[in-house]
């Protein structure tokens, strides 16, 4: 297990084959994101994608009350206009963990996810919270507005009006809302949020590597092309799908009425 300052690591989490945790370990600051953070977790998921044995990870917040309450706002708060733009503060969370990290991950989110916390969360694949869940943007009580992508990833998932007005109110948002307005794929008890998310996590792990890094680009370009384009996308990776050797295991497997032993290629 790789020592972070900010983040605990454990690969295989749990028993769970194939599953990497990503645990936020701030709970003072109620795991605030501060730059230590983000150095933490730029290497541990450049690892994750580099272990050719994990499949799937899951990040999630230690302590009761915090997923994560944000960018560290007492960093930021010395910081002038022009270190954030000469920086381009923020850019790193979207080049390095997003774009880079081609295989699954998920984020369990246990309590609050404000700010830049409800913006890391919204950058995994998808969402599972607990029933203690809180999302927000209140940037705007701090003069500001969202930097790590709430204004774009919020609209796109739960719809111009209430990111608007979630943006502009500064509000939170409890589990139940989060349900239905499709932020989240589900709500569990608090206390079967990480044993939720590592068993789907495990799932996933368990599926040819090759076919969940192609599943998720193609849902992903759905996001970022048009309809067209998109379909182009999926039609292209489909066909370089259907010559891999996980193809023919898969569709062996089938007809043979077992379990398909996966070479991710
Ligand atoms: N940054 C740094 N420290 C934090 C943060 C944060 N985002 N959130 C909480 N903490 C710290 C508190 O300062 C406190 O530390 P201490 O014990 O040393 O005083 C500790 O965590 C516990 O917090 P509280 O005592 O406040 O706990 P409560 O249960 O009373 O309240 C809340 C919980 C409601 C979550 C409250 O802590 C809160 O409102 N936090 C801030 C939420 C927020 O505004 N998040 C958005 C941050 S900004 C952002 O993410 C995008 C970029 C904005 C640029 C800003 C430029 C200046």
């Amino acid at each position: 297990m790789a020592d972070y300052e900010t983040i605990t690591v454990e690969t295989d989490a749990q028993g769970n084959a194939g599953v990497t945790l990503i645990t936020l370990n701030r709970p003072k600051a109620l795991n605030a994101l501060n730059s230590q953070v983000l150095n933490d977790l730029i290497e541990a998921f450049a690892a994750y994608q580099a272990d050719e044995t994990q499949l799937c990870a899951v990040l999630t917040g230690s302590g009761e009350k915090a997923f994560a309450a944000g960018a560290d706002i007492k960093e930021m708060s010395e910081k002038a206009a022009a270190d954030f733009y000469l920086q381009d503060f923020f850019a790193p969370w979207t080049s390095e963990i997003v774009k880079k990290t081609r295989k699954p991950w998920i984020a369990a989110v246990n309590g609050f996810a404000l700010g830049g916390g409800c913006e890391l969360a919204m950058m995994a694949d998808f969402i599972i919270a607990s029933e203690n869940a809180k999302f927000g943007q209140p940037e705007i009580n701090l003069g500001v507005a969202p930097g790590m992508g709430g204004s774009q990833r919020l609209t796109k998932a739960i719809g111009k009006s209430k990111a608007m007005e979630m943006c502009l109110t500064g509000r939170m948002m409890g589990a139940e809302e989060a349900e239905r307005s499709n932020l989240v794929v589900r709500v569990v008890p608090h206390d079967e949020l990480l044993g939720d998310a590592l068993k789907t996590a495990a799932t996933i792990a368990s599926k040819p590597p090759m076919a969940a890094i192609a599943n998720k680009e193609m849902v992903n370009a759905a996001f970022e092309t048009s309809l067209d384009q998109g379909l182009i996308v999926e039609r292209r990776i489909f066909q370089i799908l259907a010559a891999s050797e996980d193809k023919k295991e898969g569709m062996a497997a089938f007809v043979e009425k077992r379990e398909g032993k996966w070479k991710g290629r």
